[in-house]
């Protein structure tokens, strides 16, 4: 195991991964902007470096400060988090040319998923279903009509290097197609520098499930589930849950079996996620995440799973210390994502919380790293915590995560908590049968009535 590993991140996920270090053993060093000095992170990490100024660019992404600070510490092992340098696979060749180990998946396997005509190709070789389209890359709008004729619209047009909800275009009939493409063409070059593009049928109402899955050095993959985050707005989830409230224990055993056969061919090592379109009964393959994700505790309430200890024990060279037949899942967990923002008009809200109270109770965790008289700096992404709750069904688990957000108090910025509390008093997210254009055909919906 190793002696001490280096936290290359902030905020919630920064104290989450402390905290696994310290139950087993490990010390940690955490590394920060200025901005950051007064975290609760560097606070209680055994160890701080400051790697440079608030933009991210000058500190989280300073790959040059992260490993100098990782020599001048003596760790062993870098844990990227998610976001800043996680899916980055030119700083896990570097983490390991200077000798560290990387707390994450292979170069190689990160470049893969990167490029998201390389993945739907991975995952169609590997066995997962995939949505009807192209066969990879389209070379000019001539073609891609002629293909999107034979599938039938409407299609989607997808940038090769997008990913979360960027560069896409659908397009519902054939005389808006050449136009369309051009676009998508032009947008993708300006924006990843890439202008590859392909196509699939698109699929009107989906919900978005994700399929949990684990790797280890020795051959082993396994799957922990799914998690429904359908409840989306502008590609940014905002409520996630596990399991799913459609997914029967059948459909689970047959998509997870398929993607922890996949992850054992592939030889994928630590924690993925493999996102899914499901429509009408059916799994599509989407996208794979190769890092831990900000929704992984709903999977850790229903396993029992220390999610990121268990990264840390792969990336050691350890065997999964769960194997798949005694992985159990308990009752029903819910996550919400407190951002701080206007829960009306999402526009970000940095300040100082004058007063804050973690809920608590039964079946609650709170995975936050703010306190009283924190101040949220400007310059880092809005969400301030989880709320997480765990109940033996999911109406236990709605009525206790009703009680837990009114339970919660943070003053001084605003918060999506009262859009958090709106959420779990619709019928339609009662039933559980909501897709991913739920919330924001809803909160259109809202603002109507606002106006009037
Ligand atoms: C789709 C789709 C419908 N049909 N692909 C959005 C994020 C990116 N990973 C892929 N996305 C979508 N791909 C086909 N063939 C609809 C979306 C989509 C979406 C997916 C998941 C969660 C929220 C979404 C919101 C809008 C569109």
């Amino acid at each position: 195991m190793f002696k001490k590993v280096l936290i290359a991140n902030r905020g919630e996920i920064a104290l989450r991964i402390h905290r696994a270090c310290k139950e087993m053993g490990v010390q940690t060093v955490v590394v920060h902007s200025t901005a950051d000095a007064n975290s609760m992170a560097v606070r209680l990490a055994d160890e701080s470096v400051c790697i440079g100024p608030p933009p991210a660019r000058d500190s989280y992404l300073n790959i040059h400060a992260i490993l100098s600070a990782a020599a001048l510490t003596g760790a062993d092992a870098i844990h990227p988090g998610y976001g800043f340098l996680s899916e980055n696979s030119a700083f896990v060749r570097m983490v390991e040319e200077h000798g560290f180990t990387f707390i994450g998946p292979k170069a190689e396997h990160i470049d893969i998923m990167g490029d998201k005509v390389q993945a739907k190709k991975t995952a169609i070789e590997l066995g997962l279903p995939v949505v009807p389209g192209s066969d990879g890359a389209v070379e000019n709008a001539e073609v891609g009509l002629k293909i999107a004729k034979e599938m039938g619209f409407p299609v989607i047009i997808k940038a090769a290097s997008g990913g979360g909800g960027r560069g896409m275009k659908v397009v519902r009939s054939a005389d808006e197609f050449k136009e369309q493409f051009g676009t998508a063409r032009s947008e993708a070059k300006a924006n990843f520098g890439d202008d590859t593009v392909y196509i699939e049928k698109f699929l009107e109402k989906p919900k978005h499930i994700e399929i949990q899955v684990f790797g280890d050095k020795h051959g082993n993959a396994i799957h922990l589930g799914e998690r429904d985050c359908s409840v989306q707005r502008r590609h940014q989830k905002v409520v996630e849950e596990a399991p799913s409230p459609v997914i029967t224990d059948e459909l689970r055993d047959k998509i997870g079996g398929l993607a922890a056969d996949a992850m054992r061919k592939m030889g994928y090592v630590g924690a993925g996620t493999i996102e899914f379109l499901y429509e009408n009964g059916e799994f599509y393959f989407m996208e794979m995440n190769t890092r831990i994700q900000v929704e992984h505790p709903v999977t850790e309430m229903i396993t029992g799973i220390d999610l990121v200890a268990e990264q840390i024990r792969v990336a050691a060279g350890e065997e999964l210390t769960v194997q798949k037949d005694k992985i159990r899942l308990r009752g029903h967990a819910i996550e919400v994502r407190i951002n701080a923002e206007d829960p009306q008009t999402f526009i970000p809200c940095p300040g100082e919380i004058k007063q804050f109270h973690a809920a608590g109770g039964l079946g609650v965790r709170f995975d936050s790293a703010v306190y009283n008289g924190y101040r949220i700096p400007p310059n880092y992404d809005s969400m301030i915590g989880k709320l997480i709750v765990h109940g033996r069904n999911r109406e236990e688990c709605l009525r206790r995560l009703r009680r837990a957000i009114m339970e919660t108090v943070v003053d001084g910025v605003k918060t999506t908590l009262p859009l958090h509390h709106w959420i779990t008093e619709q019928p339609e997210f009662i039933k559980g049968e909501y897709t991913i254009h739920w919330l924001e055909k809803e909160l259109a919906k809202e603002a109507l009535k606002d106006a009037a």
